[in-house]
């Protein structure tokens, strides 16, 4: 069976009560579709658990990205004397990390040992920018947020890392005439139209699974296989 899930952020309590729900079998795969870390109490314990499953999936949400240009630079930054030797670009992606809910992470990671951090990195450095499945003939293109600058005859590998992770889709468009799009990013609560505030929107082509975890509510998830959805609320 494929899984779907998406925008965590931070919420281990819900993450390890959907894990329960679903469950997740060796021979299943589970795609998380972004945005794991960031604003609730405790992203990198989701992290360190999703690293210890090879069946779990992620891709790349625009937390992940603000995290990984930090952290790196964070870092590197450590054995030397001064904070005052970053550029004044680090210290703007900093402001705009913790603008957007990232000190759960900075604090999460700050807790590792240096083997750990370092784990915790390369593995926020493995996440893919989109993925592809087909289930029962059905094909779904998996992202965060994207495609930006859309054009049906556009080849995938040919969007940027940045219209994949911060685009906000119009959910009353269908988009490709031969595949569905999963998506988080956008609330289904913020969908023009949608009347059901914490439930997975399927309409239009679209699977929009972030049903609000991000802001203290539900978690979604889909079976791809059978339709079936999964909530914790
Ligand atoms: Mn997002």
């Amino acid at each position: 069976m494929i899984y779907c899930m998406s925008d965590i952020h931070g919420d281990y309590e819900k993450y390890r009560r959907m894990l329960e729900a679903i469950p997740l079998r060796e021979e299943d795969t589970l795609y998380i579709l972004g945005d794991v870390v960031d604003r609730g109490p405790e992203p990198v314990p989701i992290l360190l658990d999703m690293m210890q499953r090879p069946n779990v999936r992620p891709v790349l949400g625009n937390h992940e990205y603000m995290a990984v240009l930090c952290l790196r630079a964070l870092v590197k930054k450590i054995t030397e004397e001064t904070i005052s030797e970053f550029s004044a670009e680090t210290v703007r992606d900093l402001w705009n990390w913790q603008q957007e809910g990232g000190q759960t992470t900075l604090e999460g990671f700050r807790r590792l040992d240096a083997a750990r951090r370092k784990a915790v990195l390369e593995y926020l450095l493995e996440f893919e920018l989109y993925e592809e499945v087909t289930v029962n003939g059905n094909r779904y293109l998996l992202a965060h947020a994207g495609p930006e600058n859309f054009s049906e005859n556009r080849p995938l590998w040919d969007y940027g890392l940045h219209e994949w992770i911060w685009t906000r889709l119009d959910y009353t468009k269908r988009y490709y005439k031969d595949r569905f799009l999963v998506t988080g990013h956008t609330p289904v609560a913020c969908i023009p139209g949608n009347t059901q505030k914490d439930s997975i929107f399927r309409a239009n082509g679209h699977i929009a699974i972030d049903c609000g975890c991000g802001s203290g509510g539900t978690l979604g998830a889909i079976c791809l296989d059978t339709g079936e959805t999964f909530y914790v609320r």
